[in-house]
């Protein structure tokens, strides 16, 4: 082969090398035709009720799955499958591939905000405390914790009300990271624990069902934000999020979307009064 026919050769293959990388990726909603091939979505719950909930026959509940199902139900993905996460694991795990979606009440933050691709709104709540009876130690505020140097709060790890706590200068051996709602509720009744800090709804769920009257709730947490999650899909898999909106939209729409929700107590009004954009920008 003469130099001069390599060398023609050779820029052909760099030529058609440099068109095939610069061929645009695979249309993006591949990943939902991978769902809907699956069968099912994957999806990252923390077993909170009335967010969400696992009966003990395995049976998926709460208002973020029951809402998440609804709308894959429309996009052609016939059910979703549910693992238990600690709040702190749930983004990791979805980054890691583990889960196709967050659909726990995983509350709109600007940090959140920047790791996820959250679909707009569905869950708002307020944050509360469970503490004993007559409060004896007046603690009202993230604050009133940080001010008195014998409380001691237990909170989810990673979770919204962990951070508040830390944020308003408890120390950081004052915080104490409970796994569930029994846990808290026991480490509370136990004196390990002075207050058990989750939203409103899933204190007054937990409180409610313990039938303990050694103890009290305080809600709303004064100074603390009303938060609301959304569903929070890998960054990348816009096209994904943007197709859930859709659905989404049209069941609020509907008005079924204020079906799934208000009967476990959540707002279908304060869910629709705001936006992804508000809540992700929000200090
Ligand atoms: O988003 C969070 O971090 C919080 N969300 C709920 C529904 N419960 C506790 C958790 O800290």
């Amino acid at each position: 082969m003469t130099i001069r026919k390599f060398l023609t050769m050779a820029a052909g293959v760099a030529a058609l090398a440099a068109s095939v990388s610069v061929m645009p990726a695979a249309a993006d909603d591949s990943k939902l035709e991978e769902l809907k091939a699956q069968g099912f979505a994957r999806v990252a719950i923390a077993n909170e009720p009335p967010f969400t909930a696992v009966a003990a026959d395995g049976k998926v509940s709460g208002a973020a799955p029951d809402v998440a199902r609804e709308v894959f139900k429309r996009l052609g993905v016939a059910d979703i499958v549910a693992s238990i996460s600690e709040y702190g694991a749930m983004i990791p795990g979805l980054q890691a591939g583990r889960h196709d979606v967050i659909t726990a009440g995983l509350f709109m933050k600007p940090e959140r905000c920047a790791a996820v691709a959250y679909s707009e709104p569905i869950l708002c709540d307020a944050e509360a405390f469970a503490l004993k009876k007559g409060n004896p130690l007046g603690l009202k505020s993230y604050k009133d914790i940080a001010d008195n140097p014998d409380a001691k709060i237990g909170a989810p790890g990673g979770g919204t009300e962990e951070k508040l706590a830390l944020e308003a200068g408890v120390p950081r051996d004052r915080v104490i990271v409970v796994p569930d709602g029994q846990s808290g509720l026991k480490m509370l009744q136990d004196g390990r624990i002075d207050v058990y800090s989750l939203p409103v709804l899933s204190i007054n769920d937990l409180v409610s069902k313990a039938n303990d009257p050694g103890i009290e709730v305080v809600a709303p947490v004064e100074g603390a934000p009303v938060y609301c999650d959304g569903a929070a899909f890998k960054k990348g898999d816009e096209a994904l999020r943007d197709a859930f909106d859709v659905e989404l939209a049209k069941l609020k729409e509907s008005g079924e979307f204020a079906k799934i929700i208000e009967p476990y107590g959540f707002s279908a009004k304060a869910a629709m009064s705001t936006t992804r954009e508000k809540l992700c920008a929000a200090k």
